[in-house]
């Protein structure tokens, strides 16, 4: 390995596949995609964008996955697995626990969508996008053992999506992304950080990026929780691009500053994947990679990226903390 992975933990049974032979690009798909697929529980439209995470005290995994019923009221369930591949889903949506009444109030459910994961300390914190009175913002909770959900408060004001934490404070304060929005299919979308001493309390925004042409012209979101190097963070970010037959979704990676994850170091021109596959271009939104989660490997850098396809599958895909560094510096 050439690029030192700094916070990550050894997953050895993490799943993997080698690259096809001649293959050109630096993320290649997993040959037996979609691993979930949209009917997998009685109640499902749709299993998608979804996150998971290697449980910090055993060699299996557990994840938040966003099932649409067949309401299509979009709901988060919970999810175990021994091999990250095949899923165990639980039948019923999350219900989360609400310790402060005042909260109980405010934290009504309404629907959320589109979960995050991340280790940070001592507990599995989960972001979403949360609807707050039908308006979507981003929701914040914990579990230290996925069985039991504790509920915070939104981290900022209606409109906003794609919140997604970062693995360790910096400077002694939480840091998570977030891309302000609309009320609809938003047509623009920057992502900014923002920073919190107590997961509670959000200030001291910056800008990071903007959308900038070809596959990422019309707006870009966060994706997977960013990846610590020795040569920054790694950060999995969606890009998307309007069409005349609607919006594109595809995924590319930026290297951000480690004291200062707002100063971008390098950034893709061009895209780590992009939707090519009849079920990442047909489903109920066509068009659409969007990746929410990776595994990764401290001792090897392999990485599993997690991602939906069309809204309507989990897809998996393969690289290496190596070959996406080296691609998003050559491309940038
Ligand atoms: C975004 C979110 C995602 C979805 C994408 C494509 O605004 O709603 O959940 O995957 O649109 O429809």
């Amino acid at each position: 390995m050439n690029v030192k992975i700094l916070g990550e933990k050894n997953i050895p049974n993490i799943p993997w596949q080698e690259k096809p032979a001649d293959y050109g690009s630096p993320v290649w798909r997993y040959n037996e995609n979609p691993i979930i697929k949209r009917n997998s529980l009685k109640i499902s439209n749709s299993i998608l964008n979804s996150a998971v995470v290697s449980l910090q005290d055993s060699d299996k995994f557990a994840g938040v996955f966003r099932v649409d019923d067949k309401g299509r009221f979009m709901r988060l369930h919970v999810g175990f697995s021994d091999d990250a591949i095949n899923w165990k889903l639980s039948e019923d949506k999350i219900e989360w626990i609400n310790e402060d009444p005042k909260m109980a109030e405010a934290n009504t459910w309404c629907y959320g969508y589109d979960p995050r994961v991340v280790w940070i300390d001592d507990r599995y914190w989960i972001t979403w996008c949360n609807g707050y009175k039908n308006a979507p913002t981003i929701g914040v909770g914990y579990t230290f053992d996925f069985q039991k959900f504790y509920q915070c408060e939104n981290a900022f004001l209606p409109y906003n999506r794609n919140g997604v934490l970062f693995p360790r404070k910096i400077d002694g304060k939480y840091i998570m992304f977030s891309r302000p929005s609309d009320t609809g299919h938003t047509p623009f979308g920057d992502i900014y950080i923002s920073q919190s001493p107590d997961m509670k309390y959000w200030g001291e925004h910056r800008h990071v990026m903007s959308p900038r042409g070809s596959w990422e012209s019309r707006k870009i979101g966060a994706g997977p929780i960013p990846i610590e190097t020795s040569e920054g963070w790694l950060c999995i970010y969606h890009g998307v691009l309007e069409s005349c037959n609607g919006f594109v979704y595809s995924f590319g990676a930026a290297i951000l500053d480690i004291n200062e994850p707002w100063k971008v170091k390098y950034r893709c021109n061009h895209y780590l994947l992009s939707p090519q596959e009849i079920y990442e271009c047909v489903g109920d939104v066509q068009n659409v990679v969007f990746p929410c989660a990776t595994l990764c490997d401290a001792a090897t850098g392999k990485l599993a990226i997690y991602y939906g396809c069309a809204d309507t599958h989990v897809g998996l895909a393969f690289s290496t903390v190596d070959e996406i560094v080296a691609y998003t510096k050559a491309n940038s």
